[in-house]
């Protein structure tokens, strides 16, 4: 699109949101300060370098689509491909099984700093900061029971396990002066009826306070919920209600994954409640469709009213956001690049909400008021905005980065 056009319609697009009493500039500035910690599993579905064995622990990726990332230097090109075509600076989360083990094979109880040090300086190069995940999934003994495992000896691999994950994260976050966010999911459950549902859960709750006893200062812990997984269909060990007493008691960051709640059951809503109770909360953005499908992130009213919770409850500081789905059946960097862009075009109509307007006709109890304001905010020209947002961070404007990412894929991915 020709540049001299975004400027008039951002043009026009600012006095129309100054008029109800939004600065689009300092809407795009808040925008730019948001990082999103992007999944490194999305390149080449959940595979990781440490073995070619298959993705267990209860979730799947579908499709079979040619290019997929096969190790790390093109799993590396793959995501500064994908970065250059979302504005603004955003991180990289890492799981575990994506060290660089230079080929031997790093048990899980074995993995330290060192296998990071090549994710390290490659993060710093290129200035993205990272998070990190302990991977309990795709080993022999992930079963369907990791840290919850009655066998001691598998419950102590996993804490072993995790206890130097988060030594890891504790280096990443030094290195980059700033806390690296570590993500703690087991698949832990059973596919059918159990009569110990108590047993495990108590398992699962000492195994986590022997590691996180260890207090560091450079990382912050999060722990992950879901309802189900494949094959464990009947009963998760680290359930919704689990995580939040267990992240309310010891003041741990909760993971809100989109995809892992019953489907009417509103995420967005959930902000408000933990907030008040826990530090921080971390997100897993990902598109749900009928199940925990982890489709790509679009820009629906999912995902545009947890942005609009974010910043109505005045957390943009105090929630990250990261993206969690993996599609194999498109072009794995547009599904990167797809993903992302919802993600911030959601965050961005958020931010230029008439919150204090809004407030205002709720307080004095006009609700028609209310509604009515709501509805026309829905049609402001905030794609304006984002156009504008796009042009001033270089990165493609509207549907521009289709061509380039056919072009890498013609000239890159196909050919893998
Ligand atoms: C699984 C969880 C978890 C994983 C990643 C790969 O249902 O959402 O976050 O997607 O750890
Ligand atoms: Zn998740």
């Amino acid at each position: 699109m020709k540049e001299e056009l975004i400027l008039k319609a951002y043009e026009v697009a600012k006095e129309r949101y100054a008029a109800i009493g939004i600065d689009a500039d300092l809407a795009m500035d808040a925008l730019q300060r948001v990082s999103l910690s992007l999944h490194c599993w999305q390149a080449d579905d959940v595979s990781g370098f440490e073995s070619t064995g298959a993705l267990t622990g209860g979730i799947q990726s579908t499709g079979n689509y040619p290019g997929k990332a096969r190790n790390i230097d093109e799993l590396r090109a793959d995501l500064l491909q994908a970065a250059a075509y979302i504005p603004g600076t955003h991180r990289l989360n890492l799981h575990e099984i994506y060290g660089d083990f230079g080929g031997v094979f790093v048990d899980r109880d074995q993995v330290e700093p060192k296998h990071f040090e090549s994710w390290m300086q490659w993060a710093a190069q290129n200035g993205m900061k990272l998070d990190f995940n302990s991977t309990s999934f795709s080993h022999p003994k992930s079963g369907d029971l990791t840290l919850a495992n009655p066998d001691k000896g598998i419950r102590d691999f996993w804490i072993e396990h995790t206890k130097r994950c988060r030594a890891i994260a504790e280096e990443m976050g030094k290195r980059q002066a700033d806390p690296c966010i570590m993500n703690l999911w087991v698949h832990d459950g059973s596919k059918d009826i159990t009569v110990n549902r108590m047993y495990y859960r108590d398992l699962l709750k000492q195994s986590l306070d022997e590691i996180f006893a260890v207090d560091y200062p450079h990382m912050r812990d999060c722990v992950e919920s879901k309802v189900f997984g494949i094959g464990l269909e009947s009963y998760t060990v680290g359930s919704n209600d689990f995580y939040i007493a267990y992240g309310a008691t010891r003041q741990k960051i909760v993971t809100l994954d989109t995809g892992h709640f019953h489907p009417t059951e509103s995420v967005a809503d959930k902000l408000s409640s933990l907030l008040l109770f826990i530090p921080e909360v971390m997100l897993h953005v990902s598109r749900p469709v009928r199940w925990d499908s982890d489709h790509v992130t679009i820009m629906n009213d999912d995902t545009l009213d947890l942005c609009k919770e974010i910043v109505r409850c005045n957390a943009l500081d105090r929630v990250h956001i990261g993206l969690d789905y993996f599609d194999g059946s498109i072009n794995r960097i547009g599904a990167y690049v797809i993903g992302s862009r919802a993600t911030q075009k959601c965050m961005l109509q958020a931010l230029l909400e008439p919150l204090d307007t809004l407030r205002r006709y709720e307080a004095d109890g006009q609700y028609f008021q209310r509604l009515a304001l709501l509805e026309e905010a829905k049609s402001l020209p905030w794609n304006a905005v984002w156009d504008m947002f796009c042009l001033k961070n270089n990165v493609p404007v509207g549907e521009a980065f289709i061509g380039e990412i056919e072009k890498y894929e013609r000239e890159v991915t196909s050919k893998r």
